[in-house]
């Protein structure tokens, strides 16, 4: 029989979480048992997994002892504090906050794109920002094959990544303004539903916001290039599940977009959906639920020589974040070398 392994899921009774929570069952991980972590506020509560029930418990130092492997998203601070204390209690991390991702010891990883970097982690990896990871899937047949100069996106982001109670503050405000109700809010600093908000994260001292420099950043580490100029404008809209991106990129040498759309075709985890004329193009509602990367649009940019642009589509909490997690978690376990504790952290 092959193995089946023990898993911590932290942050379990959160957006994130208890997406985790479905991918490890839909995708038939081999688990033995799946240990759901929080804090005390959710401690006792029930979370549905596999047709029955788990129990949350509260995380402690002690949680990781008995656990091949944990999946963390419970923000950059319980992952600074719990993810070092997991590794050398030999249960390696994927952790999904940004608090280890520019961290020269910690592999940045996207499957599809680089998945050998996973051999050097240490204990930790870090899974990308949402955005980043399905920029980077539908460019990397590109950048494999003729390069990538330069890359300009703006994005439109659905209100589930910035958690539950987001979730829950554009429903409520929708109601409130179909029925002549002043709309309450909380998580934005602006009413979310029927709007449009250019502000993600903090902004910093150049004027952009720190999501928009997570792109930059993780970009650059996860391709291993440096050179590639990146500007993005991360934009929140009223949208529950999905993030869709445009993006516009000027390639080191000449391809045009129809056999730009042809590698995209054949690369993993990418679904070009681009039949204009029919009125088909990828949609954040169509993306919801699924674990590709859909990408259409795919057009010569006319303001640049060896432009292309394009439309990006994937669900945000499964492709940017539970999912390609949980796609890391498949590597490590199918490889015995990945899984072995000998590192140091
Ligand atoms: P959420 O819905 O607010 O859930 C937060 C989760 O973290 C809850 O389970 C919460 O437990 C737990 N938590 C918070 N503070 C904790 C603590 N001190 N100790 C233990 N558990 C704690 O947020 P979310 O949308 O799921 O996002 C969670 C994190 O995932 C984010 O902060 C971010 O770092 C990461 N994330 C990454 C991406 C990505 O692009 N890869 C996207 C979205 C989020 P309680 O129920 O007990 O409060
Ligand atoms: O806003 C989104 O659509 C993605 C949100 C990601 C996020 C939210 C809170 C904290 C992150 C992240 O993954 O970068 C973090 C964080 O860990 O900094």
């Amino acid at each position: 029989m092959s193995r089946e392994y023990n898993v911590g899921v932290l942050g379990a009774s959160g957006a994130v979480g208890r997406e985790v929570l479905n991918c490890l069952e839909e995708r038939g991980f081999p688990w033995a048992s799946v240990k759901a972590l929080a804090s005390s506020r959710s401690a006792g509560s029930r979370l549905e997994f596999a047709g029955g029930e788990i129990t949350v418990e509260e995380v402690t130092p002690d949680s990781f002892k008995d656990l091949d492997l944990a999946i963390f998203s419970a923000g950059a601070s319980t992952s600074r504090e719990y993810a070092p204390i997991a590794a050398r209690s030999g249960c390696p991390v994927i952790d999904n906050s940004s608090c280890w991702r520019m961290d020269e010891r910690v592999p940045l990883v996207v499957p599809e794109v680089n998945a050998r970097v996973l051999a050097r982690h240490r204990g930790i990896i870090a899974n990308p920002n949402c955005s980043t990871i399905q920029m980077l899937v539908a460019l990397k047949p590109i950048y494999d094959a003729v390069g990538i100069r330069r890359i300009v996106v703006a994005t439109y982001q659905a209100v589930s990544g910035t958690g539950q109670k987001a979730i829950e503050e554009l429903a409520e405000q929708t109601r409130q303004i179909f029925n002549c109700q002043e709309p309450t809010r909380s998580v934005y600093p602006h009413r979310i539903a029927f709007n449009c908000l250019p502000h993600i994260d903090v902004f910093t001292d150049n004027g952009y916001s720190k999501e928009e420099m997570k792109m930059v950043n993780e970009t650059r580490k996860i391709f291993g290039d440096d050179s590639i100029k990146i500007s993005a404008t991360c934009v929140r809209v009223p949208v529950f599940y999905g993030h869709s991106e445009a993006v516009w990129i000027e390639t080191a040498r000449h391809i045009d977009a129809g056999a730009a759309r042809e590698l995209m075709s054949r690369a993993p985890g990418l679904l070009v959906v681009d039949d204009p004329d029919n009125n088909k193009y990828p949609l954040a509602t169509d993306a919801a639920g699924r674990d590709e990367v859909f990408v259409g649009r795919i057009r010569a940019d006319i303001s640049c020589d060896n432009g292309l642009t394009m439309w990006v589509v994937a669900d945000n909490l499964r492709k940017g974040a539970a999912g390609n997690a949980v796609e890391i978690a498949e590597l490590l376990v199918r490889d015995p070398e990945l899984l072995k504790t000998d590192w140091v952290w």
